[in-house]
């Protein structure tokens, strides 16, 4: 028991590391912290109570929402507004950006965007789904409502980014821009105790993600890397393998600790690629790059791509160096 470090200890000890060292980032986090147990309370339950299925409507990217969509939406949307250090969100869930009222929220200094629980639709096949979250300091004046502009920051302007995964074992992985973090909850305790220091990317890997029934519209380069994978035999002769669960966190999440590279090009059904930019590929590029990998879009890095739309999507490729940039020569090679 001497030995645990919790999320809570760890966050403070590091709380030296962060720019302009603030304990309101340290605060906010512990939000995230409250909010990711009440979540993960539920989806451990959702088999049992009438949580799970649709609520017959549609979110804002017109896809079906799940219950626990909103229920993980609304929780951590409370958690934030309580404390002090918000002055708004943006969610998956929400079709605009919502800034909070109060006066003392107004007052914050930052802003959250999150995709409350992703890849929502495999919870009645209780497959692991996530929650991804982002964080910026605003740029309108303290004082005043959040504008657009708070949340429409480039990636890299991140001051911390992470997510938790609702697997086998609920884990929350953050970085603040100082390497990154994993803990595992134990809910006997009730606390995420220290599991994954430094979390690195291995610089290579075998395994790819991505889903081929999708492959007749796919872009030539992206055909040209799956028939690399499927034809080549790597120097140390371990072939590559296909693993896709429909889950990015739990795709990225496997992919961050065996080394492997997550694809979502653009496709017939998602021209731009079917992931959004600001609550779902720049924290993982950030946490990504952290970890020592890759995320671009094809032609440029994640995080310095220029928002323009709340939930604006843009294909992306995420994972192992070598293997990113792999995708890239192809995609370089254009139609040749
Ligand atoms: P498809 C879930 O909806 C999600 O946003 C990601 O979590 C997941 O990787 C992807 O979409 C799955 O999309 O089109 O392969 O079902």
């Amino acid at each position: 028991m001497t030995d645990i470090r919790t999320l809570g200890e760890f966050i403070v000890e590091k709380q030296n590391d962060f720019p302009h060292a603030s304990g309101e980032l340290s605060s906010l986090l512990g939000s995230i912290k409250l909010a990711a147990k009440i979540v993960n309370r539920e989806i451990n339950k959702a088999g049992l109570a009438d949580i799970t299925g649709s609520v017959g409507k549609e979110n804002v990217q017109g896809e079906e929402q799940q219950k626990l969509d909103l229920y993980a939406n609304d929780k951590f949307k409370a958690a934030l507004e309580a404390r002090d250090q918000v002055c708004g969100i943006a969610s998956e869930e929400e079709d605009q950006a919502v800034s909070f009222n109060r006066q003392v929220n107004r007052d914050a200094k930052y802003v959250v965007l999150m995709d409350p629980l992703d890849g929502s639709s495999n919870i009645d096949v209780n497959v692991s789904v996530g929650t991804i979250f982002s964080i910026y300091r605003r740029i309108s004046p303290v004082g005043s409502p959040a504008t657009d502009a708070d949340f429409l920051q480039p990636g890299h302007l991140q001051v911390a980014a992470g997510y938790v995964i609702y697997g086998s074992s609920t884990m929350l992985v953050y970085t603040t821009g100082n390497g990154v973090h994993g803990f595992t909850y134990d809910p006997s305790l009730g606390v995420f105790c220290l599991s994954h220091e430094n979390m690195q990317i291995p610089e290579d890997g075998h395994i790819y993600s991505i889903n081929e029934g999708n492959y007749i519209r796919f872009p030539l380069g992206i055909k040209k890397y799956l028939k690399y994978c499927q034809e080549c035999v790597p120097q140390d002769n371990r072939p590559y393998t296909s693993r896709y669960i429909g889950s990015l966190v739990a795709d990225f999440h496997r992919n961050l600790l065996k080394g492997g590279i997550y694809l979502y090009p653009s496709t017939a059904t998602y021209p731009n690629g079917k992931l959004r930019l600001l609550y779902e590929c720049n924290p993982m590029a950030l946490l990504i790059e952290q970890a020592g990998g890759r995320a671009t879009d094809g032609q440029q890095r994640i995080l310095d791509l220029i928002p323009t739309e709340l939930h604006q999507r843009v294909p992306f490729l995420v994972g192992s160096t070598n293997m990113v940039n792999k995708v890239e020569a192809f995609l370089h090679e254009g139609d040749e």
